[in-house]
């Protein structure tokens, strides 16, 4: 079972939650990211909590870890159930994002390799794999991998063993749906879904990644 997850970057907070609502029964989370969240605010979360979906803050979160525990207490105290951090400021400061995440009974997720062309400029010769170890060392529960490149997602999936692969990039950067489910817990998407003239139905007709 792979879950499909939101990815709701839509600026406009009642269209957010028209798509989330029409989304819903489709999916598995929806995960709020800067665009949503500066447009909206964080309150944005107590208005998608009625959906009871997990809510995932993608807030990349990448400075000192002190800074990363105020982050991560301002996340979850709105009501998010998740959020994703950056691991390459060190295992210090992603621990910080991992531990407070537990505290509050959420989970943390650590990008191990992003899913964009300009990505491998930095993620290349075994860096992807040393944040994916790091990922596991913090007791992340999990990392981002790329949908873009399924040969990447495998030789993660060796490193981080049961520890949950979420993986955006289907769609819209290329990625193929189908063929990344098999490899991974959970596939983001967003303007698959959210720019369909039906988002809902386009949700739906993805959702066979889930059986
Ligand atoms: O490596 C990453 N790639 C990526 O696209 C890490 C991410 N968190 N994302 C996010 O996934 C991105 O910010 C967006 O919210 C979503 C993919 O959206 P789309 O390309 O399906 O529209």
């Amino acid at each position: 079972m792979t879950d499909l997850i939101l990815a709701l970057d839509v600026v406009e907070r009642q269209e957010a939650l028209r798509i989330a609502r029409a989304c819903a029964p489709h999916i598995d989370a929806v995960k709020v990211g800067y665009p949503l969240a500066l447009a909206a605010g964080l309150g944005i979360a107590v208005e998608l909590a009625d959906l009871g979906l997990p809510l995932i803050a993608d807030f990349k979160v990448a400075d000192i870890p002190n800074t990363n525990r105020l982050i991560c207490r301002q996340v979850f105290a709105a009501g998010f159930d998740a959020v994703i951090a950056h691991g390459f400021t060190g295992s210090d400061a992603a621990r910080a994002c991992v531990e407070t995440a537990h505290d509050h009974g959420g989970a943390c997720y650590i990008v191990a390799e992003m899913s964009h062309p300009g990505a491998t400029e930095f993620f290349h010769g075994g860096i992807a794999e040393r944040l994916a170890a790091l990922a596991v060392e913090c007791a992340a529960d999990g990392i981002i991998a790329p949908a873009t490149r399924p040969g990447r997602i495998a030789r993660l999936r060796e490193i981080v063993g049961k520890r949950a692969i979420y993986s955006p990039g289907v769609g819209a950067q290329g990625g193929d749906a189908r063929a990344v489910a098999a490899l991974v817990d959970g596939v983001i998407v967003g303007r698959s879904i959210y720019e369909a003239p039906d988002p809902g139905a386009a949700a739906r007709q993805l959702s066979h990644i889930r059986q």
